[in-house]
């Protein structure tokens, strides 16, 4: 612990040095750390430690254990041959912790990306060489790097890898288009339908064909998520396009563009300012949330939902049957993208970052990455740090760990599981197969089969650019938007306008840095 003090006193220093603008610090750093990509000793993940090492956690603000000695932690200083030092940084203090020197080795799960390029800037975290983490977390990555090959993009900063790469497996998947099976029969459809033209169709005699044969007018095909979460609504329409308004997109020439100021983005709103003329698209899109599109959905208001990926529909199938609703899942429609393509949030997620002074400690760094690979890969370590003791916190039902109820809040942090001491729950397929029951993960293979997503091109991404000016941009563009798919204007004409606005309010300047940011990562793979 003294030691550990010392260490962030240390730490101290070189944050206010860099803060002063010390120029001269990192280039300091640099020449002292010539080895840090090649550890000079060749110990590898067969070889037995002896030495016993000291490690500084707080890789949860929210699952901190109670004691320190608990059950959990013994385990895993025996496993490891390490020792633990607990921090207890919450969500309300552990930045003011960090500001103060109070650096731990193992940073907490739920970083910001603006935060981790400040401290990477600042020399609080570590830079750790991608090589050296394949090397000693070899199954981990070559299980990250299946589900997304741009899975180390994150954590480059100035052509700099700055942490151990996580994914939220979930984001992976896409929003899958959903109909209402009753209404497909009625109208004549035995499946849903595969193209543009044909969900125009669809979506036509939802409206006009008295698909609830209640003998009224008083169906829509499709509403959105107008008033909470833009870069949902009409997903399914923009994806049948190749685009999403609301991501960056790789340009054709090489540059990182804005999926709002595209061609493909203007089509898309000239076919919804087409179905909206039309009467398709219910009016209320506009003040519509998540919760009223369930509403609409469930009390058979509209028969085609594109708001929901596969866990969210597993979890309405009681609901759609208690509402007498049959859901069809269809997969991305075909338009002029010429696939079928739906949107997803990605899989990308800020990485696992450990302090700077895990940079400067060979033995801890490796240690710390093998101990990593182990928890996050081997069936024995996940299991006891997140569900504990079989029979005692949890009992396995159908191969599937089942927590006790008592062990859900505060028992587990006395046991110490949970995200504390194993800061890669859910993030290795390997181990999701504990997540899952049998049914919800062939549910999943099912409505996913075939699919093809688009997620931003960047990801979680921190630009200077993206604070100073995406406020001002986004109100722009969604009230360009809405205008678009309601109005009379000429569409070639009112986008040109809205394009040049957008690119003049900051919009350039961020595709810049945008466009720099791909480059270097690039570059840096
Ligand atoms: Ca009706």
């Amino acid at each position: 612990m003294k030691q550990w003090k010392k260490l962030s006193l240390m730490l101290v220093l070189t944050v206010s040095l860099v803060a002063a603008g010390c120029s001269g610090n990192a280039n300091k750093n640099a020449s002292e750390n010539p080895g840090t990509s090649t550890p000079s000793n060749n110990t590898s993940n067969s070889q037995p430690s002896d030495k016993t090492i000291t490690i500084a956690t707080n890789a949860s603000t929210w699952e901190i254990p109670t004691n320190d000695d608990n059950p959990t932690q013994k385990y895993l200083e025996e496993r490891y041959n390490v020792k633990f030092v607990n921090m207890r940084g919450t969500d309300e203090n552990y930045k003011v912790m960090i500001a103060s020197g109070e650096i731990p080795d193992i940073f907490p799960h739920n970083i910001t990306e603006s935060d981790m390029t400040n401290w990477a800037r600042q020399g609080v975290i570590a830079e750790i060489d991608i090589e050296e983490i394949k090397k000693y977390m070899p199954s981990y990555t070559s299980h990250i790097e299946e589900v997304d090959p741009n899975a180390w993009n994150i954590g480059i900063i100035d052509g700099k890898n700055y942490g151990v790469p996580r994914i939220w497996l979930n984001g992976a998947y896409g929003f899958i288009p959903t109909y209402n099976g009753e209404w497909l029969e009625a109208i004549g459809y035995s499946e849903p339908p595969k193209t543009i033209e044909e969900l125009e169709d669809v979506l036509t005699k939802f409206r006009n064909n008295d698909p609830d044969q209640n003998g009224q007018k008083d169906t829509y095909g499709i509403s959105g998520r107008g008033k909470d979460v833009r870069v949902q609504l009409f997903n399914s329409i923009y994806a049948a396009y190749g685009v999403n308004p609301y991501h960056f997109k790789l340009a054709e020439d090489g540059t990182v563009t804005w999926g709002g100021v595209t061609d493909e983005a203007k089509e898309a709103l000239r076919l919804l300012n087409k179905w909206y003329k039309e009467e398709l698209i219910d009016p209320e899109f506009m003040t519509d949330d998540g919760e009223l599109l369930d509403q609409k959905w469930s009390s058979k208001k509209i028969g085609y939902i594109d708001h929901k990926m596969y866990h969210h529909l597993f979890g309405a199938i009681d609901g759609n049957t208690e509402a007498g609703i049959t859901a069809v899942y269809g997969q991305g429609l075909i338009g002029p993208a010429g696939k079928s393509i739906v949107m997803s949030n990605g899989a990308l997620q800020v990485p696992l970052m450990f302090g700077k002074q895990v940079e400067e400690d060979d033995e801890k760094r490796i240690r710390i990455l093998q101990m990593l690979e182990d928890l996050a890969t081997n069936d024995e370590a996940y299991l006891r740090t997140v569900y504990g003791i079989e029979g005692e916190s949890y009992d396995m039902v159908e191969g599937s760990p089942v927590t006790k109820t008592e062990f859900t809040s505060d028992m587990a942090r006395e046991m110490g599981i949970g995200g504390f001491y194993n800061p890669l729950i859910e993030r290795d397929t390997s181990t999701w197969k504990f997540h899952f029951t049998p049914d919800k993960l062939e549910f999943r293979d099912k409505v996913n089969a075939g699919i093809e997503t688009t997620s931003d091109i960047l990801g979680p991404t921190a630009l200077e650019t993206k604070g100073k000016y995406m406020a001002t941009l986004t109100t722009l563009q969604d009230e360009f938007y809405i205008k678009a798919i309601i109005g009379n204007e000429d569409l070639d004409k009112a986008f040109e306008g809205f394009k040049n606005q957008w690119l003049k309010t900051g919009g350039q300047e961020m595709l810049d840095e945008a466009t720099k940011v791909y480059k270097d990562r690039e570059a840096a793979k």
